[in-house]
């Protein structure tokens, strides 16, 4: 075996606490990577954070009879919001496999045409409201995208809406609660015992909060139950009147809840903010936003309000690539972490024991060696089926790997092609002068101050 290297500067005690940036750890550790490999180790006070980002090592990671899933500090805060819901369950709670055999039928290629309509139709929404106001002033593109993918989901998983593009819209209570909890769940350290009895001003906020959502979200379920004609062919309708195979049991009242907090809150920032990337990307590349315009041009050739059918989403190649290469450069779920089934060394000879975990750092993996000397260039080409057969496939994981990884992938690239389709069929996007990108981290990345004026482009 041989040590794992770490940061040159390690404190007596204290270890490697040099060096760390809390406000964007992710960014840190791929400059960290830069000078020290593909996989180095932080030591703070005894406990050992490993980060991989070599394909190979990762390669190994990814063998699910070597590694299993991990639930990491990050995932393990949220769970005082979702618990065991299908994100942060632990590799052995039973309700995961469970959950998951009962929810997988809700995204499959039949379960998308289901949603495509609403999708749609939400897209119109936004379109309705960019069109007055988007034309006239520059409009937060992380947030506007945070409206769009949050009605998505809601309206497509639960056939509920948070009514987020009314026009006087104050900030809806649950999804204004929703956030100050996921921010309050970032920021909690260790967890404190009788926390509530030294509560401060914070904790009861957030614990006034998190009774809210979950008031909001059980009210949502009791509805659906007592609706005598329920048609609805959703989430929430699978979660209540199915049961999984293999157990031959349904899903409990609070694990329902916890389902549908885990979709609101997986489903809907990583999409937002890879949208909100995308239209960086397409704003900053004018030849690119042409000739994703010249794609999206070829199918609705001068409509005005296209009819989008749920084939012509899988016809669009380029868009496709557009969203693909974006989510390479900027995976806006950073990682995810795994722990070594049994004692194993991964590479040559670097140790893992018995539930050692590492954070496989996709930010870094698709920067590897493997990507070519450009890496840090925009290229949606780079996903021309030519390219990706050359490369192997692990290399690309932005939705997580094996059986833990994302459920919501086709949901997420169905919402997020057809969406940009849409807003490049529509507009001309304007950057807001002298922007430079900056990324910012809340358990996801998003383009931080990202703003854009939008215009009808004129016809050729
Ligand atoms: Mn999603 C798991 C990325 C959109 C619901 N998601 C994961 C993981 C990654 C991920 C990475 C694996 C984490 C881990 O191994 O610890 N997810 C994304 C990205 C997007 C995304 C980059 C959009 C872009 N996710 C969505 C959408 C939904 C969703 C949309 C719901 C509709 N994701 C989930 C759920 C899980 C998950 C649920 C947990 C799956 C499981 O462990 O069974």
């Amino acid at each position: 075996t041989r040590p794992i290297p770490h940061p040159p500067r390690r404190v007596p005690v204290l270890g490697d606490i040099l060096g760390m940036d809390r406000s964007a750890p992710s960014q840190r550790t791929l400059w960290q990577h830069r000078q020290l490999g593909p996989i180095y180790q932080r030591v703070i006070v005894g406990t050992k954070l490993t980060f991989v980002t070599g394909s190979e090592l990762v390669e190994e990671i990814n063998d699910e009879k070597r590694f299993r899933k991990h639930v990491g500090r990050p995932l393990a805060n949220l769970r005082t919001i979702v618990d065991d819901g299908l994100f942060t369950a632990f590799h052995n709670e039973p309700n995961w496999s469970k959950a998951h055999n009962i929810l997988m039928p809700g995204f499959t290629r039949d379960a998308m045409r289901g949603y495509h309509r609403t999708m749609l139709e939400t897209t119109r929404e936004l379109i309705v409201r960019w069109d007055e106001h988007a034309t006239a002033e520059f409009v937060d593109v992380p947030a506007e995208m945070s409206k769009l993918t949050l009605e998505m989901i809601g309206r497509a998983g639960f056939g509920y809406s948070f009514d987020s593009f009314r026009s006087d819209a104050a900030e809806d209570p649950f999804v204004a609660a929703m956030l100050r909890a996921l921010r309050h769940a970032e920021q909690a350290a260790i967890p404190i015992p009788f926390r509530g009895l030294f509560a401060g001003k914070a904790e009861r906020q957030n614990e006034a909060d998190i009774a809210y959502i979950t008031g909001v979200v059980d009210r949502v379920i009791a509805e659906r139950r007592a609706d005598p004609d329920d048609t609805h062919h959703d989430l929430l309708e699978l979660m209540l009147h199915s049961s999984d195979p293999d157990s031959g049991e349904c899903l409990d009242e609070v694990n329902i809840r916890n389902q549908v907090l885990t979709f609101l809150v997986a489903g809907h920032e990583t999409s937002a903010n890879a949208l909100a990337f995308a239209l960086y990307f397409l704003a900053r590349n004018p030849e690119i936003a042409a000739k994703a315009r010249a794609e999206v041009e070829s199918l609705w050739p001068g409509q005005d309000e296209p009819d989008v059918t749920f084939e012509q989403v899988a016809k669009l190649r380029y868009v496709r690539r557009v969203v693909d290469e974006t989510l390479r450069l900027w995976p806006t779920a950073p990682g995810y972490f795994r722990e070594a089934v049994a004692d194993t060394t991964i590479g040559d000879g670097y140790e893992f024991k018995e539930d050692d975990w590492a954070f496989v750092l996709v930010l870094g993996l698709h920067r590897d060696p493997v990507w070519g000397p450009d890496v840090e260039t925009f290229d949606p080409d780079r996903f021309l089926p030519e390219h990706v057969r050359a490369r192997p496939g692990h290399v690309y994981k932005p939705f997580g790997t094996g059986l833990r990884a994302c459920i919501g992938r086709q949901f997420a690239l169905h919402e997020m092609v057809l969406a940009l389709a849409l807003l490049v069929h529509r507009y001309d996007f304007e950057p807001e002068p002298g922007y430079e990108l900056r990324v910012k981290e809340q358990l996801t990345l998003k383009p931080d101050e990202f703003r854009l004026r939008v215009k009808r482009p004129v016809s050729p």
